[in-house]
């Protein structure tokens, strides 16, 4: 079958949506580490709609790990469909940003020359939480992490994104270019302060001149929003019946998205505004509030639904509890902790999240979520158990969430099957757990992960009291008994 590129997109069929600039005379202007599908379907998708008004925006994507994406994406001119679907019916777009790929393990070099080169103004991230290699109680750098201790030793070859964003910085500042603007699109709190520190703290490592360069270098934080789950094989099969092409690697999504940014831009932006972009000068409170009511819940529905046998995000939030469950979490103990958002419909909001985790069309496994919790925890539940046991209040279904990532963590399913664990620290918790059965050994394990915890709630009895309890409910009656307690 043809395969989809800049000469035959004329062959799509006319309700297709495409690049309304000519792709041919985009230039590249951001460097995206982390080209993955989370990215094509947000920052890319916004980038393509404002194109039209200045083509030297274009993004050369660069995958930090595998050739993949690169392979997929570079014999289409970097072109691919999005799917953008629900209930009500699909669109397919096809999005024309991306306009060069690197894969960074294969040539770290061309890599660095484009982050150093003049044009690139803006050098973006989605590298999810671990790429920071911070602690993820602290947000400071780890400087023990094997990654940090490579680049620290080898700056001309990075592997890490900290260790790429400084060595290109080093080359800009002798070469006398201003540094570009680092934009971190990734579900951490505060996640600018967070880039700036782990960089600012490499380049001290390395030199005390460097860091003084790479404290003057914007990286405004960003609240970013839209579901997209993994492409499957089937996907890719659907979109190639509809376009007639073939497309290696498109992307399924759903209708809303959102992307709140801090302006601070010194070398200049995409009119990203003119897509529906939020420019606010403080982000931290729409970072928190979905952090805490979208990524909790989801994180939440994502362990005790694959317990409860739950493949999909809408299969878990048809289990008979589960949306009493995550409704009362978000209400009644995640909304009480967030800051005032005048004018902002908070019951709304959470009413729109509910009706987006039924979202039919979108098959968003309950596995792929549940990746990485303990990256993922301390921002999404932890945060907000610590404001709740501050003030004096319950945090009863947010425990529950924390036990069952404690419970699936361990790698078996209430079947006595295992688990594919996918987690920096699965073989420490294995370690860690290794023999025990009995929920009070099992929470005493967990609690002494301090990067996770931190020493406040590792040392805190009612919360390894209240952790128990969940935990004990969990083993004793699984999790789709334990859902319909709340029915
Ligand atoms: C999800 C997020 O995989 C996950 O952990 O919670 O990717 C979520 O879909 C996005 O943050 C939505 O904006």
């Amino acid at each position: 079958m043809t395969r989809l590129s800049r000469q035959t997109l004329g062959q799509l069929p006319k309700d297709v949506g495409r690049p309304n600039y000519d792709p041919a005379r985009v230039t590249v202007g951001i460097v995206h580490l982390g080209i993955g599908a989370f990215h094509r379907a947000h920052q890319a998708a916004f980038t393509d709609a404002v194109l039209a008004q200045d083509p030297s925006w274009g993004i050369c994507g660069v995958s930090l790990r595998s050739p993949e994406t690169r392979d997929a994406l570079a014999p289409q001119d970097g072109l691919y469909t999005l799917k953008v679907q629900d209930g009500d019916g699909e669109e397919l777009q096809v999005i024309g940003s991306v306009v060069e790929l690197l894969c960074a393990p294969e040539d770290p070099e061309a890599v660095l020359r484009r982050m150093a080169d003049p044009a690139t103004r803006i050098v973006s991230l989605t590298i999810t939480e671990k790429g920071y290699c911070h602690n993820p109680a602290t947000g400071t750098l780890d400087e023990n992490h094997p990654d940090i201790v490579h680049d620290l030793e080898n700056p001309g070859q990075p592997r890490s994104a900290i260790g790429f964003i400084v060595e290109a910085l080093a080359r800009r500042k002798s070469a006398g270019t201003a540094p570009f603007t680092l934009l971190t699109c990734d579900n951490l709190p505060s996640n600018g302060h967070v880039l700036k520190r782990v960089v600012t703290r490499f380049a001290e490592l390395r030199d005390p001149a460097l860091a003084a360069f790479v404290r003057n270098v914007a990286s405004p934080s960003t609240m970013v929003d839209r579901i997209v789950p993994a492409t499957t094989d089937s996907d890719r099969s659907a979109i190639a019946a509809a376009l007639g092409v073939e497309d290696a690697w498109p992307v399924m999504t759903e209708p809303f998205r959102q992307w709140v940014i801090e302006d601070d831009f010194p070398l200049g932006r995409p009119a990203w505004e003119n897509a529906g972009a939020l420019f606010a000068d403080d982000v931290a409170v729409f970072e928190m509030m979905k952090l805490r009511l979208l990524n909790g819940s989801h994180s939440t529905l994502a362990y005790l639904g694959y317990l409860a046998g739950a493949e999909t995000v809408a299969d878990a939030m048809a289990l008979p509890g589960m949306e009493a469950l995550i409704g009362g979490l978000m209400r009644e103990e995640v909304s009480p902790t967030l800051p005032p958002l005048p004018g902002f419909d908070l019951a709304a909001y959470r009413a729109e999240l509910l009706q987006r985790f039924r979202n039919p069309a979108l098959r968003h496994r309950t596995w792929q979520i549940a990746m990485d919790g303990s990256q993922k925890l301390p921002q999404r539940l932890l945060g907000t158990i610590r404001d709740r046991l501050k003030a004096g209040a319950g945090y009863d279904r947010l425990a529950l969430g924390v036990a069952a990532w404690m419970r699936y963590a361990r790698g078996v399913d209430e079947a006595g099957r295992p688990i594919d664990v996918r987690d920096p620290h699965a073989a420490r918790i294995a370690e860690l757990t290794q023999g025990m059965g009995a929920p009070e050994g099992i929470v005493a394990a967990f609690l002494t992960m301090t990067d996770v915890f931190g020493t406040d709630l590792s040392e805190s009895a009612p919360f390894r009291l209240t952790l128990i309890n969940a935990l004990t409910r969990l083993f004793e009656k699984g999790s789709a008994a334990t859902l319909r307690d709340y029915v």
